[in-house]
């Protein structure tokens, strides 16, 4: 098909474009990290869906690529953050398809050293539902990944009707809990006691918790009240291209 080629090329010309989107501490909104999301505009389309481009990445052998575009650019500025001594992490969405792929972990530990980023800024999110697909392919992976000192993240959580008796299990350190719920949760009961449990587990586990998809105050306030520390959404800001987020952070304090 034609959009592979055309994705193909501007992997190539250097056209894909990195986005960063903050996270904050939902008690004081103190930035600790940003989420690095590939966008791609077309030439002829204009923007296409992230979700859309990874899936043909995946299905035409440049998912590998994208995601070093992707991982490179977050070290870049996790470098850059740290020279200036105001160091914030960085979180890179992985396919689960990436994990089957054995250099992935070596490539990793090659690209920080390049960039002398210390592994534990760093943290990969793996989409809960791709994740289970897999999980006796992918572990070895997350075993190497977190032998290097880097965090691993289920994302959306709640989506892949995992067991919650997994989150013990898996190598994980952070949990994500899906956009869906948190945008929910406000007017839903079952959304909220969904997110209620998954943040009381997550506690109990010793893992992180992330609420995604943060849009109001009442939200922010009824994490914070279940005990999550940490949040991500448009009520603080959207996904923002590298010189947008700098002046984002400037504006913060
Ligand atoms: O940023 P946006 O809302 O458009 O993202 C849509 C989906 O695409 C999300 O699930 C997000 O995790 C995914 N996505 C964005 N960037 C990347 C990437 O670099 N790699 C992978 N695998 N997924 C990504
Ligand atoms: O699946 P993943 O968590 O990687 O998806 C990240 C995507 O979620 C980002 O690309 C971003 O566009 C989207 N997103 C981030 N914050 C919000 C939000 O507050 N509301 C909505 N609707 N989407 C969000
Ligand atoms: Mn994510
Ligand atoms: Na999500």
């Amino acid at each position: 098909l034609g959009i592979a080629a055309d994705l193909r090329r501007a992997l190539d010309n250097d056209q894909l474009e990195v986005y960063f989107q903050p996270k904050v501490t939902l008690a004081d909104r103190h930035v600790v990290g940003v989420e690095c999301l590939a966008r791609w505009v077309h030439p002829a389309h204009g923007e296409v869906a992230a979700e859309d481009f990874v899936a043909v990445a995946e299905h035409t052998g440049q998912l590998a690529r994208l995601t070093e575009v992707v991982l490179v650019a977050g070290l870049r500025r996790c470098k850059a953050w740290a020279a200036a001594e105001r160091p914030l992490d960085i979180a890179v969405n992985l396919s689960a398809r990436t994990l089957l792929d054995s250099r992935f972990p070596e490539l990793v530990r090659d690209l920080l050293v390049e960039h002398a980023v210390d592994p534990a800024q760093v943290t990969f999110e793996i989409s809960e539902p791709g994740m289970l697909n897999d999980i006796e392919r992918v572990l070895p992976s997350l075993y190497r990944l977190r032998d290097l000192g880097v965090r691993l993240s289920v994302d959306d959580f709640g989506t892949g009707a995992s067991s919650l008796a997994y989150l013990r299990q898996w190598p994980v350190h952070e949990v994500k809990i899906d956009d869906s719920f948190v945008q929910g949760m406000a007017t839903d009961s079952g959304d909220l006691a969904i997110v209620r449990a998954v943040i009381g587990l997550s506690r109990e586990f010793g893992l992180k918790v992330v609420a995604e998809g943060v849009e109001s105050e009442l939200t922010l306030e009824l994490l914070e009240e279940m005990g999550c520390e940490i949040g991500q959404g448009y009520l603080f800001s959207r996904p923002l291209p590298s010189e947008r987020l700098e002046a984002w952070l400037s504006a913060q304090t």
